[in-house]
């Protein structure tokens, strides 16, 4: 129908994307919008003329802009350059040909990683660019604050109404299991479901005394702290956002203060939600990378002070038990 809003997803085919694909099939289903989930095999965003052929084939009123080289802590140490290069290629082609395609409204997404790594807590949204960034992720970081400048620019020249929100950690099913790109807890998870497995396979074959499922071995030393955000209930404010937030400003979709857990912590969720009853082992000579980046809440709760995010072991279990039922079609 023509009078329905084209909304194009762009990283549609990820963590977040999905969560937003399941959403909007079912409880926020609206009858005048026409939800486009693109991934990289319908055109590689790094490219101009095949990021024009998407929107040329779409015509998208609305972008939802989630497309980006993603990875965990040990995946950018090793790649700040390639993190920078090609975030930087994919973020300008989309805002340039948001703007070529007079799309009414972009919402991009920052981190809260990309926050000053020497700074005051709790950070909030005014705090950017008030200094570098963790080495560790230095060119995903500068990447990603590129963004926040574009967005300004394209209003002062165009009022354009280019945005961003700024997720913490986010987790949950369809995520990226790969042991060495991935986040800590889906990379947690693939690591504990592998020594699970192999130690039944192992215990069904030879019958060891001492089965080798008695450790499981997290990297680092567990101290750093972070706040978790379930894929869901960021697909919730994502689209909340689409739909009611205006500012050029980025807005930070992070849990509450109070709820920022250990990667102990974390750990012993995802030993919980697997039943695993052997030791967690800490790996000291892996990088701890950032210790913290406690993010401040208070412009989202000003918004929406009634918004519940969903128990952190409850997000957990839940993402364990999607594993567990498609570890073949996961992303390991
Ligand atoms: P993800 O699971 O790694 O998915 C990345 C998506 O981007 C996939 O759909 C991928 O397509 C697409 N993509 C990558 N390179 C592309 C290219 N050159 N051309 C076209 N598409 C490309 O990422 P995510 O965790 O959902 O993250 C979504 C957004 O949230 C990103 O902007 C990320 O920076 C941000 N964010 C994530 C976290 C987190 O903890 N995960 C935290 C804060 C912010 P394919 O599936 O075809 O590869
Ligand atoms: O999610 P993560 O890889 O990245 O978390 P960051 C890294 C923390 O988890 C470190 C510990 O303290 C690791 O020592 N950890 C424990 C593990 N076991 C594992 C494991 O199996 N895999 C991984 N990856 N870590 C990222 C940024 O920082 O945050 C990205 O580098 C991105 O750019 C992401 O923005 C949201 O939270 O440290």
């Amino acid at each position: 129908m023509s009078d329905q809003k084209v909304i194009l997803v762009t990283g549609g085919t990820g963590l977040v994307g999905q969560a937003i694909r399941i959403l909007t099939e079912k409880e926020e289903r609206r009858n005048d919008e026409r939800w486009v989930f693109i991934g990289s095999k319908d055109g590689d965003l790094s490219n101009l003329e095949e990021t024009r052929a998407i929107y040329n084939k779409y015509k998208p009123n609305y972008v939802i802009h989630l497309a980006a080289m993603v990875g965990g802590l040990y995946h950018n140490m090793s790649n700040n350059l390639e993190f920078l290069r090609k975030n930087i290629h994919i973020n300008d082609n989309v805002l340039q040909t948001s703007f070529e395609y007079d799309v009414k409204k972009v919402i991009s997404c920052l981190s809260t990683c990309i926050f000053p790594d020497k700074t005051t807590y709790p950070i909030d949204e005014t705090m950017v660019h008030n200094g570098p960034p963790h080495p560790s992720n230095y060119g995903y970081s500068y990447a990603k604050r590129l963004i926040d400048i574009a967005n300004h620019a394209y209003y002062e020249k165009h009022k354009c109404i280019f945005t961003s929100v700024t997720p913490c950690n986010v987790f949950g099913p369809y995520d990226n299991f790969n042991p060495e790109h991935s986040h800590v807890i889906p990379g947690l998870i693939g690591r504990l479901y592998r020594l699970i497995s192999q130690s039944i396979f192992i215990q069904s074959i030879y019958k060891p005394e001492n089965s080798n499922a008695e450790s499981f071995t997290v990297l680092g030393s567990g101290r750093p702290l972070r706040q978790f955000i379930y894929s869901y209930d960021l697909a919730r404010l994502i689209i909340w956002a689409l739909r009611n937030y205006e500012e050029v400003e980025t807005i930070i979709l992070s849990v509450d203060e109070k709820d920022e857990v250990s990667i102990k912590d974390a750990a012993s969720a995802v030993a919980e939600a697997f039943n695993f009853k052997g030791n967690l082992v800490f790996d000291t000579s892996a990088a701890d990378g950032q210790y913290k980046k406690t993010a401040n809440n208070g412009k989202l709760r000003k918004y929406l002070p009634d918004f519940q995010f969903t128990p952190f072991n409850q997000a957990i279990k839940e993402t364990v038990d999607w594993y567990i039922k498609y570890v073949n079609e996961a992303r390991n």
